[in-house]
């Protein structure tokens, strides 16, 4: 079996369609059909579109694209942290409140995916009737075999927690959606990675313009004790001060063995223009910006114990 493994796709239909088909995807009034002996991965982050980068029907087009190759045998697909955090937004804690805040950064994040569900509070809608249990269904990392998948984070020391469990299981998805409990803690490292505390008084903008006290780490690398802060940052970034991380924080890495199967992942937004390589022989992230200008891009796997760039397919 071969797998087609594609990245972050936020809703571009209008990306996804035109990549199934240079890889030989044929729609055939039901659903695109995968060459013989290919299967479709979808690594999470389907929906919300990014906000200035509107997508009308894309979110729908997309989740009807992937669930009806899911149930035809013909995809697989993981959770990302947006599916996550709309799983939240959408279900009401044991206080009545939402699991996640309806408001500000939370709402305009997921706002291109309101617009395509504008009944989305409707309990008989097709968001809450088809598209909350298909999402809390979703399984959050694969382990093929040959190769692994996850949106953001392979670390197992938190995968023990999470097995077997499924957000269909309310009690579970309230400990998922509380960060100070172990599963909350588990769930936010493994769908958006291990995020490093800047020493005071460090700060930064991301490319919101939201300042940030944590900076997305290289969790696939070991630190060694002079590492510095600008040296673990992924995508690379020159904002992030060359200070030494702190002693505690090297604990949260997950350094990936050189002699483990292939991972792959996406979330990370790597540049628009970034070379499609992987970030070593047998860890690559997948995500090239596909939300917000980049090309949206798939690795077909064929085997093999290391990731091959000639193997990278990408639209445009
Ligand atoms: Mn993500």
């Amino acid at each position: 079996m071969h797998y087609d493994i594609i990245a972050d796709v936020h809703g571009r239909f209008d990306k996804l369609e035109p990549l199934l088909l240079k890889m030989g995807y044929q729609h055939d009034g039901v659903s695109f059909v995968p060459p013989v002996g290919h299967t479709a991965l979808f690594l999470g982050d389907l929906i919300d579109p990014k906000p200035g980068h509107p997508q009308p029907g894309g979110v729908r087009k997309v989740l009807h694209a992937v669930k009806a190759m899911q149930e035809r045998g013909h995809a697989l697909a993981i959770m990302g942290n947006h599916e996550l955090n709309a799983i939240c937004y959408h279900t009401n804690g044991p206080n009545g409140d939402p699991l996640r805040v309806q408001e500000g950064k939370n709402q305009r994040t997921h706002q291109g995916t309101l617009d395509d569900f504008p009944d989305h509070k409707d309990p008989a809608s097709e968001w809450q009737q088809v598209w909350m249990p298909w999402m809390k269904a979703m399984p959050l990392y694969l382990d093929l075999g040959g190769f692994r998948a996850i949106h953001a984070c392979w670390h197992p020391d938190y995968f023990e927690i999470l097995e077997g469990k499924s957000l269909n299981d309310y009690e579970f998805l309230v400990a998922c959606a509380d960060q100070s409990r172990p599963e909350g803690e588990a769930i936010e490292v493994l769908l958006k990675g291990v995020e490093v505390p800047l020493p005071d008084p460090h700060d930064f903008e991301d490319h919101t313009g939201i300042k940030r006290r944590h900076f997305r780490a290289r969790w696939w690398d070991m630190p060694g004790d002079d590492v510095m802060c600008r040296d673990l940052v992924f995508p690379a970034n020159d904002q992030i001060p060359e200070v030494p991380v702190a002693p505690e924080a090297r604990g949260m890495f997950s350094p990936y063995p050189s002699d483990a199967p292939p991972v792959f992942f996406g979330h990370y937004f790597k540049p628009a223009d970034a070379t499609q390589e992987p970030e070593r022989p047998n860890v690559a992230c997948l995500d090239h910006s596909a939300a917000i200008g980049g090309p949206l891009v798939a690795y077909r796997w064929k085997g093999g114990v290391v990731i091959n760039p000639e193997n990278y397919i990408s639209q445009p």
